[in-house]
C-alpha cells in the first residue's frame, strides 16, 4: 500500500477523535494542591473526553484588577490538555460543574477563589459569544496561563496569537 492509497489515510490511521481544549487551573484558598489534584482527576473522567495531560502546579501572586497583590493569598496555577468531544459549551458547563463540587461561590470578579477552572482554546475555534469568547482573550497576557502550558507543551500554539513561547517572551520584555 502507498502513502497516496485512501485506503491508508482514512481507514487505518483515523485522526483521533475529538478536538484537544486547553483548560486553565487556578486555586488560591484552601487546600490549593489537593484541589488541583482532585480537579485534574474530575477533568479526565468528564464524559467523551480522553487523554489528560497535565503541566505540573505554579505558585503565582495574585493578579488584581489593580494589579499584582502581594498581600493577597497566593494562587497554584496549572493547566490540562484533554481530548474532547463534548460541544464547547458542554465542556463549559461541566467545568462549572467541577468548580462548584469543590466550593465555588462566584462573587466578586477576580476576587479570591477555591477553584477557577477556564477553558482558554478548543482546537482552532474563535468565538465571540459572550458566554464562551475562544480562545479566552485574557490568556495571551496571563504568565500564570502561560508558563503552565509551556511546561505541558512547549510547542504550545494560541489561535489567533501564535507560539505561546513567544507570547509568553513579549510579556516578559514588558515587565
Ligand atoms: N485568576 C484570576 C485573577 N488573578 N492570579 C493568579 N496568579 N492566578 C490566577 O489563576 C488568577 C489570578 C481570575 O480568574
Ligand atoms: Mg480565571
Ligand atoms: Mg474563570
Amino acid at each position: 500500500m502507498t502513502a497516496a492509497d485512501p485506503g491508508d489515510a482514512g481507514v487505518r490511521r483515523a485522526a483521533p477523535l475529538g478536538t484537544e481544549a486547553v483548560i486553565a487551573l487556578g486555586a488560591n484558598l484552601g487546600d490549593r494542591a489537593e484541589t488541583l489534584t482532585a480537579a485534574l482527576t474530575a477533568i479526565g473522567e468528564l464524559p467523551l473526553t480522553t487523554d489528560l495531560r497535565a503541566s505540573r502546579a505554579f505558585e503565582t501572586v495574585a493578579v488584581t484588577v489593580a494589579g499584582e497583590n502581594e498581600d493577597a493569598p497566593r494562587y497554584l496555577n496549572a493547566v490540562a490538555l484533554i481530548r474532547t468531544r463534548l460541544a464547547p459549551s458542554l465542556l463549559l458547563q461541566a467545568l462549572h460543574g467541577v468548580e462548584s463540587a469543590h466550593g465555588r461561590v462566584r462573587r466578586e470578579r477576580w476576587g479570591d477563589r477555591t477553584l477557577d477552572l477556564d477553558l482558554i482554546s478548543y482546537g482552532q475555534l474563535t468565538s465571540t459569544d459572550p458566554a464562551l469568547t475562544l480562545p479566552h482573550p485574557r490568556a495571551a497576557e496571563r504568565e500564570f496561563v502561560l508558563t503552565p502550558w509551556l511546561d505541558v507543551d512547549p510547542d504550545a500554539q494560541l489561535p489567533g496569537v501564535g507560539a505561546v513561547r513567544d507570547a509568553r517572551e513579549r510579556l516578559q520584555d514588558r515587565s
